[in-house]
């Protein structure tokens, strides 16, 4: 069994900070649970584009509150606490936070934690090697 807590995740390499987030990765695919799981901090005022192409993400809201935009259609979800948004089409996508928004995140294929966001906010897919 694994058992962690986020405290002894801050500060380490599994905490990952960019201009808009921080997302503190409880599980990654090293693990070898077939996925992998965060939490993330949206910061107030921020608009972030993203797209993951390579992966299918599922994001349930904690706290906070934001919208989400797909790019596709237009249409604009509200996310607030017991929201869950799930990017089964790979949706390209906005996430905009009113304030800051706490999310905990599943990715398909799991991240291995080196990712990094692109220009066009896609993760790439990368092999974890033992
Ligand atoms: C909701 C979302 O995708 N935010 C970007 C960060 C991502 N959740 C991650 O790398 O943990």
């Amino acid at each position: 069994m694994i058992v962690r807590n986020i405290d002894d995740i801050r500060g380490t390499a599994e905490e990952v900070a960019a201009p808009n987030w921080v997302s503190r990765r409880l599980l990654l695919a090293r693990d070898g649970m077939g996925f992998s799981f965060h939490e993330t901090t949206i910061f107030a005022g921020t608009e972030t584009h993203i797209h993951y192409r390579n992966h299918l993400e599922a994001v349930f809201c904690v706290a906070g509150e934001g919208e989400i935009e797909t790019v596709a259609d237009g249409r604009k979800h509200a996310i607030r606490p017991g929201v869950m948004y799930a990017l089964d089409r790979h949706d390209e996508h906005y996430l905009r936070a009113h304030r800051e928004l706490k999310l905990v995140c599943v990715f398909n294929p799991p991240l291995t934690g080196r990712e990094v966001h692109d220009e066009e906010g896609v993760y790439p897919l990368l092999a974890e090697t033992a």
